[in-house]
């Protein structure tokens, strides 16, 4: 797909975000069932599947040969990258949702024969949605997102996961110690959307692939650092611990993991 195609299909994509954000706060204001899923702390909605389904249908519209990994099961059985393969994250931060009505996320990604070619993260609440690509570049809504301020793990905010933290998991507490100062938001794509504005200089948790592939592909886009906390690269079709962060705080992170 070249880049005027690109242009395009973000484009149509913003279309299909609007649409998206006008239904979930429509829903937000009425009765939704909420039930749980993987233990009392993974949650799921009506508003989780009727998204997942709004966007698997749009996909389809646009692209009857897309495969479709999932978060609700609405989506195909991926097992490669091969081709064109999106990734659907319909609500991120559903205990957010539920309790807040706010702080959460709605998230896509798409992947051409492996080479990843567009994302798109929106803070739905707020409006404002980071998309783009290593081709197109990186925007919040109409205006173009810099790369941000390549500062250390202690000049600025680290985001971690808070369940991992309390587990003491991937070197989490030390991080937290060296960092300027540490926060959770129990949302992967609010925590990536603060990195990709570098409002802090790192998120580390352990992620699904619907959580973490807009995210990786708007970071490396933007010269960000991202890999796994043993130092391998991402495979997007695996779940694991995702390191997103400046450059030189991803450098003090995998000295602090190493020690680990
Ligand atoms: P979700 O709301 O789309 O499930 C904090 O809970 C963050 O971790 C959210 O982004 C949430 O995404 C994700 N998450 C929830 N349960 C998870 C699990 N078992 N493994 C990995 N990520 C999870
Ligand atoms: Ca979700």
């Amino acid at each position: 797909m070249n880049v005027t195609q690109q242009r395009a299909l973000d484009r149509q994509v913003m279309g299909w975000l609007d649409e998206a954000h006008t239904r979930i706060l429509k829903r937000l204001d009425q009765h939704f069932h909420v039930s749980t899923k993987d233990g009392a702390r993974d949650l799921v909605t009506d508003v989780d599947r009727e998204t997942e389904q709004f966007y698997v249908g749009k996909i389809h519209e646009y692209n009857p040969h897309a495969n479709i990994l999932s978060e609700e099961g609405y989506g195909d059985a991926v097992s490669s990258l091969a081709g064109q393969v999106w990734f659907v994250d319909p609500i991120d931060g559903t205990m957010n949702f539920v309790t807040e009505h706010a702080e959460f996320a709605t998230m896509l990604a798409v992947f051409e024969d492996g080479k990843p070619l567009l994302a798109w993260i929106m803070d739905v609440v707020n409006h404002e949605v980071i998309h783009g690509g290593p081709e197109l570049g990186i925007w919040q809504n109409e205006q173009v997102l810099a790369t941000p301020l390549n500062r250390d793990l202690n000049e600025g905010l680290m985001i971690l996961s808070g369940y991992r933290l309390l587990r003491g998991e991937m070197a989490l507490p030390e991080i937290a110690r060296q960092a300027l100062g540490f926060r959770i938001y129990g949302s992967a794509g609010i925590s990536f959307m603060h990195v990709l504005r570098g409002q802090a200089v790192g998120y580390l948790s352990a992620m699904r692939p619907w959580d973490y592939a807009a995210g990786i592909v708007l970071a490396q886009s933007l010269q960000l650092r991202v890999g796994r906390v043993d130092g391998q690269p991402i495979d997007v079709l695996q779940s694991g611990s995702v390191v997103v962060a400046t450059p030189s705080t991803y450098a003090s992170i995998m000295t602090i993991e190493q020690s680990n």
